[in-house]
Protein backbone atom coordinates (compact mmCIF):
# COMPACT_ATOMS: atom_id res chain seq x y z
CA UNK A 1 0.00 0.00 0.00
CA UNK A 2 2.62 2.75 1.75
CA UNK A 3 6.04 2.14 0.10
CA UNK A 4 9.26 1.76 1.98
CA UNK A 5 10.29 4.96 0.61
CA UNK A 6 7.20 6.73 2.01
CA UNK A 7 7.19 5.23 5.12
CA UNK A 8 10.74 5.73 5.82
CA UNK A 9 9.39 9.73 5.08
CA UNK A 10 6.69 9.65 7.72
CA UNK A 11 8.69 7.84 10.06
CA UNK A 12 11.55 10.15 9.91
CA UNK A 13 8.81 13.06 10.84
CA UNK A 14 7.17 11.27 12.91
CA UNK A 15 10.24 10.69 14.85
CA UNK A 16 11.18 14.62 14.82
CA UNK A 17 7.84 15.21 16.96
CA UNK A 18 8.00 12.72 19.43
CA UNK A 19 11.26 11.33 21.67
CA UNK A 20 12.32 7.63 21.56
CA UNK A 21 9.33 6.45 19.39
CA UNK A 22 6.36 7.20 21.99
CA UNK A 23 3.03 8.21 21.11
CA UNK A 24 2.35 11.76 20.50
CA UNK A 25 0.26 13.47 23.11
CA UNK A 26 -1.76 16.53 22.05
CA UNK A 27 0.73 18.98 22.83
CA UNK A 28 3.73 17.44 20.83
CA UNK A 29 1.41 16.83 17.90
CA UNK A 30 0.37 20.49 17.71
CA UNK A 31 3.80 21.56 17.50
CA UNK A 32 5.17 18.93 15.10
CA UNK A 33 2.18 19.71 13.05
CA UNK A 34 1.66 23.64 12.93
CA UNK A 35 5.69 23.03 12.15
CA UNK A 36 4.66 21.70 8.87
CA UNK A 37 2.35 24.45 8.14
CA UNK A 38 -1.13 23.25 9.45
CA UNK A 39 -3.20 25.82 11.10
CA UNK A 40 -2.77 25.88 14.53
CA UNK A 41 -6.54 26.09 15.51
CA UNK A 42 -7.50 23.29 13.63
CA UNK A 43 -4.94 21.02 15.42
CA UNK A 44 -7.45 19.85 18.24
CA UNK A 45 -9.17 18.36 15.28
CA UNK A 46 -6.78 16.66 13.41
CA UNK A 47 -5.71 15.22 16.92
CA UNK A 48 -8.84 13.81 16.89
CA UNK A 49 -9.24 12.95 13.41
CA UNK A 50 -5.24 11.23 13.60
CA UNK A 51 -6.11 9.61 16.92
CA UNK A 52 -8.40 6.75 15.48
CA UNK A 53 -8.77 4.10 18.86
CA UNK A 54 -9.34 7.53 20.72
CA UNK A 55 -6.95 7.08 23.52
CA UNK A 56 -5.24 10.67 23.68
CA UNK A 57 -2.12 9.80 22.14
CA UNK A 58 -1.62 9.23 18.11
CA UNK A 59 1.18 6.12 17.98
CA UNK A 60 2.98 5.85 14.75
CA UNK A 61 0.80 3.97 13.06
CA UNK A 62 -2.02 6.29 13.65
CA UNK A 63 -0.03 8.87 12.58
CA UNK A 64 1.08 7.35 9.39
CA UNK A 65 -2.36 7.16 8.33
CA UNK A 66 -3.76 10.71 9.05
CA UNK A 67 -0.38 11.61 7.04
CA UNK A 68 -1.35 9.46 4.06
CA UNK A 69 -4.94 11.15 4.25
CA UNK A 70 -4.29 14.30 4.39
CA UNK A 71 -1.64 14.31 1.44
CA UNK A 72 -3.87 15.60 -1.23
CA UNK A 73 -2.12 13.17 -3.97
CA UNK A 74 -3.43 10.47 -2.12
CA UNK A 75 -5.04 8.33 -4.61
CA UNK A 76 -8.18 9.16 -4.19
CA UNK A 77 -10.21 5.51 -4.98
CA UNK A 78 -9.31 2.62 -2.99
CA UNK A 79 -8.53 1.43 0.21
CA UNK A 80 -6.44 4.71 0.73
CA UNK A 81 -9.33 7.06 -0.71
CA UNK A 82 -11.57 5.76 2.05
CA UNK A 83 -8.68 5.93 4.89
CA UNK A 84 -9.08 9.99 3.47
CA UNK A 85 -12.98 10.25 3.54
CA UNK A 86 -13.05 8.35 7.13
CA UNK A 87 -10.02 10.95 8.48
CA UNK A 88 -12.10 13.78 6.94
CA UNK A 89 -15.47 12.70 8.41
CA UNK A 90 -13.86 12.41 11.76
CA UNK A 91 -12.11 16.15 11.26
CA UNK A 92 -15.47 17.58 10.50
CA UNK A 93 -17.55 15.74 13.27
CA UNK A 94 -16.88 18.42 15.72
CA UNK A 95 -19.25 16.86 18.71
CA UNK A 96 -18.22 13.20 18.12
CA UNK A 97 -21.96 12.19 17.17
CA UNK A 98 -21.22 10.14 14.16
CA UNK A 99 -22.76 12.28 11.98
CA UNK A 100 -22.19 15.54 9.94
CA UNK A 101 -24.82 17.72 10.72
CA UNK A 102 -25.87 21.47 9.21
CA UNK A 103 -23.42 23.10 11.63
CA UNK A 104 -20.32 20.93 11.15
CA UNK A 105 -21.05 21.04 6.97
CA UNK A 106 -20.93 24.79 7.28
CA UNK A 107 -16.99 24.63 8.73
CA UNK A 108 -16.41 21.93 6.07
CA UNK A 109 -17.77 24.22 3.13
CA UNK A 110 -16.17 27.20 4.30
CA UNK A 111 -13.09 25.34 3.89
CA UNK A 112 -13.77 23.69 0.95
CA UNK A 113 -14.57 26.96 -0.62
CA UNK A 114 -11.53 28.55 1.19
CA UNK A 115 -9.27 25.57 -0.56
CA UNK A 116 -11.03 26.28 -3.96
CA UNK A 117 -10.62 30.22 -3.85
CA UNK A 118 -14.35 30.70 -3.93
CA UNK A 119 -16.07 33.80 -2.11
CA UNK A 120 -17.00 32.75 1.46
CA UNK A 121 -19.98 34.73 1.96
CA UNK A 122 -22.60 33.32 4.63
CA UNK A 123 -25.65 32.77 2.46
CA UNK A 124 -23.26 30.76 -0.28
CA UNK A 125 -21.82 28.85 2.13
CA UNK A 126 -25.56 28.18 3.79
CA UNK A 127 -26.78 27.38 0.77
CA UNK A 128 -24.35 24.40 -0.01
CA UNK A 129 -23.84 23.10 3.65
CA UNK A 130 -27.82 23.18 3.38
CA UNK A 131 -27.71 21.18 -0.50
CA UNK A 132 -25.07 18.45 1.00
CA UNK A 133 -27.03 17.97 4.34
CA UNK A 134 -30.20 17.42 1.78
CA UNK A 135 -28.26 15.22 -1.03
CA UNK A 136 -26.31 12.87 1.08
CA UNK A 137 -27.87 12.78 4.52
CA UNK A 138 -30.95 11.88 6.22
CA UNK A 139 -32.92 13.59 9.27
CA UNK A 140 -30.68 16.68 8.85
CA UNK A 141 -27.52 14.48 8.79
CA UNK A 142 -24.84 13.00 7.22
CA UNK A 143 -23.77 9.22 8.75
CA UNK A 144 -20.22 7.94 8.15
CA UNK A 145 -21.62 5.05 5.76
CA UNK A 146 -23.66 8.02 3.44
CA UNK A 147 -20.21 10.28 3.34
CA UNK A 148 -18.16 7.30 2.75
CA UNK A 149 -20.51 5.95 -0.29
CA UNK A 150 -20.76 10.02 -0.74
CA UNK A 151 -16.79 10.30 -0.91
CA UNK A 152 -15.32 7.10 -2.68
CA UNK A 153 -16.22 7.01 -6.36
CA UNK A 154 -15.79 10.25 -8.53
CA UNK A 155 -11.88 11.03 -8.38
CA UNK A 156 -11.11 14.49 -9.08
CA UNK A 157 -14.37 15.89 -8.53
CA UNK A 158 -15.53 14.29 -5.18
CA UNK A 159 -16.23 15.90 -1.84
CA UNK A 160 -13.37 14.52 0.01
CA UNK A 161 -10.45 15.51 -2.29
CA UNK A 162 -11.51 19.13 -1.96
CA UNK A 163 -11.73 19.00 1.45
CA UNK A 164 -8.54 17.00 2.08
CA UNK A 165 -7.03 19.84 -0.14
CA UNK A 166 -8.71 22.94 1.93
CA UNK A 167 -7.97 21.50 5.37
CA UNK A 168 -4.26 21.14 5.07
CA UNK A 169 -4.00 24.11 2.32
CA UNK A 170 -3.18 20.85 0.64
CA UNK A 171 -1.06 21.88 -2.38
CA UNK A 172 1.20 23.21 -0.21
CA UNK A 173 1.39 20.09 2.20
CA UNK A 174 1.87 18.02 -0.89
CA UNK A 175 4.68 19.77 -2.28
CA UNK A 176 7.04 20.34 0.57
CA UNK A 177 6.18 17.03 1.81
CA UNK A 178 5.46 14.26 -0.92
CA UNK A 179 4.76 12.04 2.54
CA UNK A 180 2.99 9.51 0.89
CA UNK A 181 1.92 8.36 -2.03
CA UNK A 182 -0.93 5.61 -2.49
CA UNK A 183 -0.37 2.62 -4.53
CA UNK A 184 -2.32 4.03 -7.57
CA UNK A 185 -3.83 0.34 -8.15
CA UNK A 186 -5.24 0.85 -4.88
CA1 LIG B 1 -4.44 6.62 19.61
CA1 LIG C 1 -21.50 15.54 14.50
Amino acid sequence: MVSGETAASVQSLFASGTTHGKPLGQAGFTELLSAMGAKREYCTQYFKAFDQDADGHVDYPEFLVGAVAMDNQTYHGGAWGEQRAHFIFRTYDLNGDGYLDYGEMLHLVRHLRRGRSLPESVAEIEAQAREFVEEFGSDGAISLESWLAASAPVPSASVSSTCANSIVGGAEWAAKRSVARANSSG
